[in-house]
């Protein structure tokens, strides 16, 4: 009997093995054929006029050991920024509660952790729970974990795990030196065994290459499975951290990246995800056609400003845009 190669559900047509040459192509296309080749990408796989809307919430603000050089709660640098403990479970419950009437459909709550510890763990669970409960879809980004603490996260119900690879493997060491690539890898892989859907993406303006952003997306894009969402973030420049005064990319190298993903990545979500704030109503939309189709909404991201809710109305009328 001959084997035949088992190709995993939905996997069909996925590519697992790009080269940064490949990639570096992708990026140093005109401009025009890059987006419409994403567009077309994306009208293969998704409704281009949805968008999935998640609200974030920071459930332990600052005072966080790691040293990453754009994060505003990083205890390593002076940001101004307000620390706030671990919020109770009903505070965070009821910030569901009213995100959902808003309009999100996936609440993703965020803490300043190396990774969690102890009692902050089961609080950080009942939290899950609460939020599964009012029936929308639960996302984490607390740090590393280990099997154990994804398998605990993937029985209580949670849905999506956020955490990212942020850059290159080589540009990663200019920019955070208290944990590894390697670790980052470690967690992603732990928590795609759980059976949890996998949220990872990075950051462009951290003062990287396109090699940089290609290598980031190849490594993405060649995981064992693609992350089922990839956020791409837009620097934040933030006062008092090392990279405040950081050159900012050209906007147009960051529609490519976001047409790169979309292109590598054909099924994933794209979130359009921090920096919004600062970007034009065009800018958003010429990232919508080159492929996202999710951002988060509300006035705050973790900590930073976000757009605000009322332009983010406004834009999504005129664009004919509706949440999934
Ligand atoms: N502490 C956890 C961790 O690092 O995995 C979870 C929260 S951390 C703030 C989540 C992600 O937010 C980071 O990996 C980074 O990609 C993004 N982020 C943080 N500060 C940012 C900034 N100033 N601009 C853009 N993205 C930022
Ligand atoms: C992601 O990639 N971006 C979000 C979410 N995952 C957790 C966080 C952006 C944080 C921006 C800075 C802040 O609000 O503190
Ligand atoms: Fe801490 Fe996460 Fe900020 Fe790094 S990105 S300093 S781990 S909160």
């Amino acid at each position: 009997m001959t084997a035949v190669a088992q190709i995993a559900p939905g996997e069909e047509g996925l590519r697992h093995d790009w080269t940064v040459e490949e990639v570096e192509a992708l990026f140093a296309k005109p401009f025009m054929d890059l987006i419409f080749q994403a567009q077309t990408v994306h009208r293969a796989n998704f409704d281009p006029n949805r968008i999935q809307v998640s609200r974030l919430i920071s459930i332990k603000t600052g005072s966080c050991p790691e040293d990453c050089s754009y994060c505003p709660q990083s205890a390593h640098y002076a940001t101004g920024l307000e620390k706030e403990k671990l919020m109770a479970v009903e505070e965070v419950v009821d910030a569901a509660r009213k995100a959902k009437e808003e309009g999100a459909s996936r609440f993703c709550m965020g803490a300043a952790w190396r990774g969690p510890k102890g009692d902050d763990f089961e609080v950080a669970v009942a939290m899950i729970e609460g939020v599964k409960a009012l029936g929308m879809e639960t996302c984490a980004t607390f740090g590393l974990l280990d099997k154990w603490q994804a398998q605990r996260l993937k029985e209580v119900g949670l849905d999506y795990y956020n955490h990212n690879l942020d850059t290159s493997p080589e540009h990663y060491k200019e920019i955070i030196t208290t944990r590894t690539y390697q670790d980052r890898l470690d967690t992603l892989e732990n928590v795609r065994e759980a059976g949890l859907h996998v949220c990872s993406g990075g950051i462009i303006g951290l003062g990287e290459t396109r090699t940089d952003r290609a290598k980031m997306l190849a490594e993405l894009a060649n995981m064992p499975k693609h992350p089922d969402s990839v956020p791409i973030n837009l620097l934040i420049p933030i006062p008092g951290t090392p990279l405040a005064d950081a050159e900012r990319p050209d906007p147009f190298e960051f529609v490519r990246a976001i047409a790169c993903a979309r292109i590598m990545m054909p099924r994933s979500f794209v979130r359009l995800s921090a920096g919004r704030e600062g970007m034009t109503d065009e800018m958003q939309a010429l990232c919508f056609l080159a492929g996202a189709n999710s951002v988060f909404c509300g006035h705050k991201l973790l900590t930073a400003r976000n757009a605000s809710p009322g332009n983010d109305k406004s834009l999504f009328g005129r664009l004919g845009l509706a949440p999934l």
